[in-house]
């Protein structure tokens, strides 16, 4: 059994990234699903190890660590994985200028999971179209700042530099996220569209955990 160990929910976006990361750079780990559903995250035992009652987590011996982005650098910088996160610093302060834009996706995209799918099923609460249009603004404008970066040459298949980056791994992941509310993003949004497809076509890892998040997903939005 492997002594690293990643926590989390299959279905959470920030968990996707991290398992992602750990798999595109071949890191061998256990898998531990905490049932976000079932309050998993706020059960005594996963609070011993993660007082911040949220997924994911990695641990190895007593390193933990919170924080998808925060796992997802650390991967890369050790090993063999630094390509993904270049140290060269002007290519390392545009891809952290990056995940500081992908932040704000990936909380909004969470808000509009909760508000209108997760909060209705399982709490019957009604989505605040308010809320949900506010965070559907910022989605949109996020992804409306990639399509014009991606737009600006048609051949361009990473965002930054010529080489698959975090930002790659991280946007490509998240935008299979809009598949938890059944929204097309592509036809808004066509460049993107092909720069995700030409990703899910090169890189086998982001593939197949879009196939295993399509098959969880399943019973959740049937
Ligand atoms: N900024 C965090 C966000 C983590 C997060 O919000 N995780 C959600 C699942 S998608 C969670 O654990 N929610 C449980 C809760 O808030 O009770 C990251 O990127 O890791």
């Amino acid at each position: 059994m492997s002594t690293t160990k990643i926590y989390g929910h299959p279905l959470s976006i920030p968990t996707r990234v991290a398992l992602a990361t750990a798999k595109q750079l071949g890191v061998a780990f256990e898998f531990i699903p905490v049932d976000l559903i079932a309050g998993g995250q706020h059960e005594e035992e996963y609070k011993k190890v993660n007082p911040n009652e949220k997924v994911p987590l990695f641990v190895e011996g007593d390193f933990k660590l919170s924080e998808s982005y925060a796992i997802a650098k650390y991967l890369s910088d050790r090993g063999e994985g630094t390509a993904l996160y270049p140290r060269e610093p002007k290519k390392r302060a545009f891809i952290d200028m990056h995940i500081g834009i992908l932040n704000d996706l990936k909380t909004h995209q969470i808000k509009i999971v909760y508000l209108t799918v997760l909060d209705p099923k399982f709490l019957k609460i009604e989505a605040d179209p308010k809320k949900v249009a506010a965070s559907e603004g910022i989605v949109k404008k996020v992804l409306g700042e990639y399509e014009a970066i991606l737009s600006a040459d048609q051949d361009k298949k990473f965002v930054v530099g010529d080489t698959f980056t975090l930002i790659d791994l991280i946007l490509g992941m998240q935008l299979t996220g809009t598949h938890w509310i059944q929204w097309d993003y592509g036809k808004e949004f066509p460049r993107l569209r092909k720069y995700h497809d030409d990703l899910l076509a090169a890189f086998p890892v982001l593939q197949e955990q879009l196939d295993q998040f399509l098959e969880n997903l399943k019973p959740l939005i049937a």
